[in-house]
């Protein structure tokens, strides 16, 4: 039985009493008296605890009712735990054992116990020290087509979908902080935003740009009317975790339905920017391209993956009302299909190339930055770095129209970068 008493930000101690009361936890953990707890988080949003016994381990993760990286000023309501649970579930029998396991979930206090990742690293960490992750890309583009294509409504019994949709719009709250802080305040002047000294002509440029501006707009209105399928909804760097063997995802809190390339461009825009930061802080020229190189083949793996994996689905499993067999396999016409398969990933690739620049342009103009640009100690080398992603990402969100394919997009940060092809 969970405890319903009123809601109550925790801390090692309190935390300790509640889940020691709960027989899942002991049941994996052993007696509470010999758990140690201690609160690791670094995010911009919650409390994260680790509890460790002889037995096994837990992470703890509650939401607080402001944002933590603003303080109280910013108030939230604490309803983001409810959807990263629902999220966390979803997400997780749709590419089995590719997200933590969820041991509990305590709605009053906004609290979420799941499986501890040991000996895993946030990813964005992995990619400021530079370590190569054979695995890496197969791994999230296998998972992208899973989540996506199983979530949509080429797969899913459609009353079940229209159900679980209402149930995410619930989610608005975390929406909008996407719709302000991604699509709106990069180009406009708002009190939140922040720039590295030295950009901030290039942040006056980005709001003067009116072809920029009208790309923003036109990806503000796919984000928030294109409801295709369940979202991790903030699919960037800092929600994978990694060894060189194991990638997982976390933190699906900004879950709703939404566009397919809106998860698949902020994960391929924030490999951009850790290509782009690389030379902030590789002096050897040599092992800083060939670091960059392989962040190219793992954005360009990501794709591949994605686009093969989600045809497989496609072929397999499409009995959803988006599947319409009727029309074509069932009457010979698979060519038609294919077509069908055709135009929804181009329209995909559009919209992804087009999310990875916003995506780039929000977290270099914006609020809330990226730890691959705050690694580099040097103000004005970070300021040369951002430079050069945000015309990248100025690219990206201009021409998601024209550029063929990732080798094309890999072409294009090399010559942003100032590298030879
Ligand atoms: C106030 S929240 C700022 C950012 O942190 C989260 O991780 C999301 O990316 C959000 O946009
Ligand atoms: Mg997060």
């Amino acid at each position: 039985m969970l405890d319903k008493s009123p809601y109550e930000p925790l801390n090692a101690a309190t935390l300790t009493r509640r889940l020691g009361g709960m027989p899942e936890l002991t049941r994996r953990l052993g007696p509470a008296a010999h758990w140690q707890v201690r609160e690791v988080g670094d995010g911009n949003l919650n409390l994260v605890f680790i509890v460790e016994s002889p037995k096994g381990a837990a992470v703890a993760k509650q939401a607080l009712p402001y944002a933590r990286c603003v303080g109280e000023s910013w108030p939230m309501s604490l309803e983001r735990a409810f959807f990263e649970y629902h999220a966390l579930v979803r997400l997780g029998a749709r590419d089995p054992g590719r997200l933590p396991e969820v041991y509990a979930f305590d709605q009053s206090q906004a609290l979420i116990v799941m499986e501890y990742l040991a000996p895993h690293v946030i990813l964005r960490k992995s990619l400021v020290e530079g370590v190569v992750l054979p695995e890496l890309g197969g791994h999230l583009g296998r998972y992208l087509a899973r989540s996506l294509f199983r979530g949509s409504d080429f797969a899913m019994d459609t009353a079940h979908r229209k159900a679980d949709l209402a149930l995410f719009a619930g989610n608005g709250e975390l929406c909008g902080i996407s719709e302000d802080l991604i699509f709106t305040d990069p180009f406009r002047a708002s009190p939140r935003n922040r720039v590295t000294a030295g950009l901030e002509g290039d942040a006056a440029a980005a709001r003067a740009d009116r072809d920029l501006k009208v790309a923003a707009a036109a990806l503000k209105r796919r984000f928030a009317t294109s409801a295709e399928t369940l979202l991790h909804g903030d699919f960037h760097t800092g929600s994978v975790m990694v060894t060189d063997r194991d990638s997982r995802v976390i933190d699906p809190e900004f879950a709703f339905y939404g566009p397919m390339g809106f998860d698949i461009g902020s994960l391929l825009g924030n490999l951009m920017m850790a290509f782009f930061a690389q030379s902030g802080y590789r002096a050897d020229h040599a092992a800083c391209i060939a670091y960059q190189d392989w962040i190219l083949d793992v954005a360009e793996t990501v794709w591949w993956v994605f686009a093969a994996e989600f045809a497989r689905l496609w072929k397999s499993g499409r009995n959803g009302i988006l599947g319409l067999r009727e029309l074509f396999e069932d009457v010979g016409h698979e060519i038609g299909a294919r077509s069908v398969l055709t135009d929804l990933m181009e329209e995909v690739w559009r919209d992804t190339l087009g999310f990875a620049g916003i995506e780039m342009h929000r977290r270099i103009l914006g609020l809330a930055h990226i730890l691959e640009f705050e690694a580099i100690a040097n103000e004005g080398l970070r300021a040369e770095c951002e430079r050069r992603a945000l015309a990248m990402g100025r690219v990206l969100m201009l021409r998601a129209r024209t550029l063929r394919g990732p080798r094309e997009v890999s072409a294009l940060a090399r010559t942003m970068a100032e590298r030879p092809l």
